[in-house]
């Protein structure tokens, strides 16, 4: 899947690898063979360059965060080098849950080092001695691999005391979870590790200022700190010049559903979702598109009409979507979409953690509307339910403590308005 395709899209969507060089190509399982492909090299220039001189790269290159959020890394990481309050933590957000996500997982079972150097550059630039790593319980795979990783960069001085002889100390420690979707969310993965119940936090404090063990904390997702080796390499500036002025450097694309090539795709942000497709080989067996479901289950579906949608932070947003993680689940036209709103609605009812109110009444009172609907046997009107939907969301979206509640109806919402004639084909009233 990793064809080199530069030939169908525009310059701005270049298909070089630069996240996804090593996988596949050298032993995951071998510091050498990272070594040898240049890996380490950057953990040698940060501590050239210094807590400030890193930031100020990081800053430069304009990186947003990979998680599905958007917010600028470079801005976290001066707000806790600058945090007065110590000991300082660093966390990689490793809990990939998303519906539709799986290009973490990819790194960290195919380039487990360059996470690790990655989280390493970061903790030394942001004042940190220790770092949780915290892994989604179904990965064994890259458990596994990062366990080794983690024994053979010990070994060799990349981590632990006085490393590479700078008179500095980082370690890391992988967190395993235990399959909850909610522990994704930053402040419900602190409670975690802290061994408590997985249950979001009212923010603010933000993690920059309290975060797991009410410390400063910087959290960032696994593909935002494979991203950091990049920078120091490219440098900032240059860096930023990859992709858009708003969205700069590569991006991962986890593509399913009915794509001929379903995988992870690399490239500098820029093509439309229609040039992604076609990267995909498009759809199998010439059907038509029906819907697609961009940023997962937290997302947004978009139809057929929309695939001229630039997928870039800035372009997403203008089209009222959103780019999330990098989810892109294509559903052809044999379809019953209102199986997968009403699986939408069940997940979010199953994943609430039920703190809060408005979320986990909701996110019940919604799946039961969507049954009703699909079994012809509304309480009210068709109109009605519709209706009644909005309002769930409403509350949901004014009254949640976290994302999960805040975003629950954002994909079966989206799905009533940008697809067309959902429910109605059935015969309602
Ligand atoms: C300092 C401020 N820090 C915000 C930090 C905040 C967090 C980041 C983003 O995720 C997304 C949603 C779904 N000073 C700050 C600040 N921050 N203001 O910036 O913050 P926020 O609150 O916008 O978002 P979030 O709660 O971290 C919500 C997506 O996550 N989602 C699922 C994601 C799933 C994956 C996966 O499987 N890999 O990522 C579910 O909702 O797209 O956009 O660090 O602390 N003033
Ligand atoms: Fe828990 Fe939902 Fe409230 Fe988030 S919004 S804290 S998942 S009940």
């Amino acid at each position: 899947p990793f064809q080199n395709l530069s030939r169908s899209i525009p310059p701005s969507g270049s298909r070089e690898l630069r996240l996804l060089k090593r996988i596949g190509k050298i032993d995951p399982e071998s510091i050498e063979a990272y070594i040898l492909s240049g890996g380490y090299a950057r953990l040698k220039q940060a501590l050239a360059l210094g807590s400030e001189g890193v930031i100020r790269e990081v800053l430069d290159s304009k990186l947003m965060g990979r998680g599905g959020a958007a917010f600028p890394t470079g801005r976290k990481w001066e707000a806790v080098a600058k945090a007065p309050a110590k000991p300082h933590y660093l966390v990689c957000n490793a809990d990939e849950s998303e519906p539709g996500t799986f290009k973490d997982r990819l790194l960290m079972e195919g380039d487990p080092f360059a996470v690790l150097e990655g989280m390493t550059i970061a903790g030394l630039a942001t004042g940190c001695e220790k770092g949780f790593l915290y892994l989604r319980g179904e990965y064994p795979l890259a458990g596994k691999r990062l366990a080794l990783a983690l024994d053979l960069a010990r070994f060799a001085g990349f981590l632990g005391e006085n490393i590479l002889e700078s008179g500095l100390n980082f370690d890391i420690e992988i967190r395993r979870g235990a399959g909850a979707y909610i522990c994704g969310e930053e402040t419900a993965l602190f409670n975690s590790i802290e061994g408590k119940r997985g249950e979001p936090r009212n923010k603010p404090p933000f993690p920059v200022q309290e975060g797991v063990f009410g410390k400063p904390t910087v959290i960032n997702n696994v593909e935002t700190l494979v991203n950091i080796p990049l920078i120091l390499k490219e440098g900032g500036k240059a860096y930023a010049q990859l992709g858009t002025e708003s969205s700069t450097g590569p991006k991962l694309f986890c593509l399913s559903g009915h794509v001929a090539r379903p995988g992870v795709y690399e490239t500098t942000f820029g093509p439309t979702l229609r040039q992604m497709i076609e990267i995909a080989g498009g759809v199998p067996e010439g059907r038509k598109i029906q819907a697609i479901l961009l940023g997962g289950a937290a997302g947004v579906f978009v139809g057929p009409d929309q695939l001229d949608i630039p997928l870039t932070f800035e372009g997403t947003r203008a089209a009222n979507a959103t780019l999330g993680s990098g989810v892109i689940i294509i559903f052809d036209d044999r379809v019953d979409m209102t199986d997968i709103l009403t699986r939408i609605a069940e997940f979010f009812r199953a994943e609430s953690c039920g703190q809060c109110v408005p979320c986990r009444v909701g996110t019940v009172r919604q799946e039961e509307l969507f049954h009703r609907l699909r079994s012809q046997q509304p309480l009210v009107s068709r109109e009605e339910e519709l209706n009644l939907l909005k309002e769930i969301g409403q509350v949901m979206r004014d009254a949640s403590i976290c994302g999960l509640g805040q975003t629950a109806s954002s994909a079966v919402e989206s799905a009533l308005k940008n697809l067309k004639g959902l429910f109605a084909e059935r015969g309602q009233p």
